[in-house]
């Protein structure tokens, strides 16, 4: 297992729409198990595979809390089937947004089909956390962060501070 660098805002590599998985197969599958490694640490409840420098269409997720047993979930290709009408809200966070935090108002529950770790076909009916961050997962495959779903002028505020926090920490070459 190992822990893998965590992009940062603004940074081209999370704008990249992600590319189908053809097989789950052992490479992935370590993929996935660094992944999770990474989130826990992190700590976060989600990560997609743009997140850590890689362009296909793979997420982790794990609700549960640090008092309950770990309910890791890795999916390779996720397809929302179905979504509900009515709407729910959460604060949302992002471990490529660091210490930002906005609203985001998403559908309750969805419907998912995916690739599971053993390259089987499986669904899964979510509903409240678990369906919102299936959604900010799924929104990183198509290049897509939650300050895209908020007003322009908090979306640049959050931004133009994270730009400036990087040219603070990498100096421009000469
Ligand atoms: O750790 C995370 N918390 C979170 C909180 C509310 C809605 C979505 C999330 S996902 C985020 C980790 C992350 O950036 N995943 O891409
Ligand atoms: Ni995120």
């Amino acid at each position: 297992m190992a822990l893998l660098n965590v992009l940062v805002a603004p940074d081209p590599r999370l704008k990249v729409k992600a590319k189908h998985v053809d097989i789950v197969d052992d490479e992935v599958r370590r993929l996935m198990d660094d992944m999770l490694e990474t989130m826990y640490a992190a700590p976060g409840i989600g990560l997609a595979a743009p997140q850590v420098g890689d362009a296909r269409r793979i997420i982790v997720i794990d609700i549960a809390h640090d008092d309950e047993p770990k309910q890791p979930l890795r999916m390779a290709n996720p397809e929302i089937l179905w979504r509900s009408d009515e709407e729910t809200t959460y604060n949302e966070g992002c471990l490529s947004l660091p210490e930002h935090y906005a609203d985001v108002t998403r559908p309750r529950e969805v419907r998912v089909r995916y690739l599971d770790h053993q390259n089987e076909i499986r669904e899964l009916h979510a509903d409240g956390l678990l369906a919102t961050v299936i959604q900010h997962e799924m929104d990183h495959l198509q290049g897509v962060l939650f300050v895209d779903h908020i007003s322009p002028l908090k979306r640049n505020i959050i931004l133009r501070k994270l730009a400036k926090l990087k040219r603070s920490k990498v100096p421009e070459p000469a």
